[in-house]
């Protein structure tokens, strides 16, 4: 079923009962704010708690140093020019210390990103295990991400407890070739394929501002909203256009297209955990508040995302602060 959406629209509609066209979806990414809101909103209220914002705290625990050439990231080893330190495998002790503190803070869900093309067999992968039966220990949800997986992996980190796996589409199978040579749509709808086997939930999204049309946009979220089920959960990023990448000089995203994404993501995937997630350090208390109000309903806390800046704890306490009952 998920190999079939590949190439985007057309494999939809090949497919038994496309639920989705890329083409609604432009039209939904195209109607007037207002009106796109409010559908929005009333699917989100009917769906989920509006006051139930998820706050994911995210790690580094292998930074730099990757094979892949992503266009968009610092930790390509392939864009030389960034300035990166690069760190080997955090020790799992360590990483779970560093969950604790997390979970003080407020965090719910401890996510881990390795920068790995695909994941290896041994001592490292042995200690991804481990990171996860801790984080899972303290009563957390855990989710990874290390590139590629095989079937076997995605059961030993089911095996593990772990809760979801984050393996992006990026953008539509169109734009992809634009921004990544180093592997396809398809290996990475492999692995999703995989994890879902596993009975892993997914977690899959992508990022705007990195030169993509809005029928680019339109058809990342056909494809999401066609697998079956959706994925659980759906980090949408605004691009972070970091020196030295091949994307370093793109211009700003709107905050409004942020919006616009976030809301017909939640119009076509009622269920979904919708993530507002990198570049959010850039949006205004109350853009932010439109976002919630168009659907997002979980945020990276903490005032690194894996090697840039997120919005500070102070910033992000007076979100909170501010979304809470008086
Ligand atoms: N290597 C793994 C992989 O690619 O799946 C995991 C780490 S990777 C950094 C996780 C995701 O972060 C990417 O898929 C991308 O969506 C997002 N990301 C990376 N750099 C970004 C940037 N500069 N701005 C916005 N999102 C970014
Ligand atoms: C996701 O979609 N966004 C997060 C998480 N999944 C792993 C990562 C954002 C990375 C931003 C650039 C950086 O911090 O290096
Ligand atoms: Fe590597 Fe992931 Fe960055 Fe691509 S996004 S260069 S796979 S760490």
């Amino acid at each position: 079923m998920l190999h079939a959406l590949a190439n985007g629209e057309e494999a939809a509609a090949a497919v038994s009962s496309p639920k989705v066209t890329g083409t609604a979806v432009e039209q939904l990414l195209r109607l007037p704010i207002l009106e796109l809101l409010a559908r929005a909103n009333s699917i989100h209220i009917a769906n989920h708690d509006p006051n139930d914002i998820q706050k994911a705290s995210l790690l580094s625990i292998k930074t730099g140093g990757c094979p892949e050439d992503c266009a968009y990231c610092p930790q390509s080893a392939h864009h030389r020019e960034v300035s990166l330190t690069k760190e080997h495998l955090m020790q799992p002790q360590i990483v779970v210390a560093l969950a604790k503190k997390a979970r003080a803070a407020g965090a719910e869900r401890f996510c881990m990103g390795a920068a790995w093309r695909k994941a290896r067999d041994g001592r490292e992968f042995d200690a991804v295990l481990e990171m996860v039966r801790g984080v899972n220990a303290l009563g957390m949800e855990s989710c990874v991400t290390l590139g590629m997986l095989e079937p076997h992996h995605a059961q030993q980190l089911a095996e593990a407890g772990l809760t979801a796996y984050n393996h992006n589409l990026d953008t539509s199978p169109e734009f992809y070739g634009n921004i990544i040579g180093t592997r396809t749509y398809q290996d990475r709808l492999q692995t999703l394929d995989y994890v879902r086997k596993a009975g892993v939930e997914i977690c899959c999204g992508g990022i705007i501002g990195m030169g993509e049309s809005w029928q680019d946009r339109a058809q990342l979220l056909a494809v999401l909203a066609n697998f079956s089920p959706p994925p659980e959960s759906v980090p949408i990023n605004k691009l972070i256009p970091v020196a030295g990448t091949p994307l370093a000089d793109q211009p700003p995203v709107p905050a409004l297209d942020l919006v616009r994404m976030i809301a017909a993501a939640r119009i076509i995937m009622p269920r979904s955990r919708l993530r507002l997630s990198a570049g959010r350090d850039d949006l205004t208390l109350s853009e932010q508040l439109l976002c919630f109000m168009a659907g997002a309903n979980s945020i990276f806390f903490g005032d690194v995302l894996l090697t840039a800046p997120n919005a500070s704890e102070n910033a992000d306490s007076q979100l909170l602060d501010a979304i809470a009952a008086l």
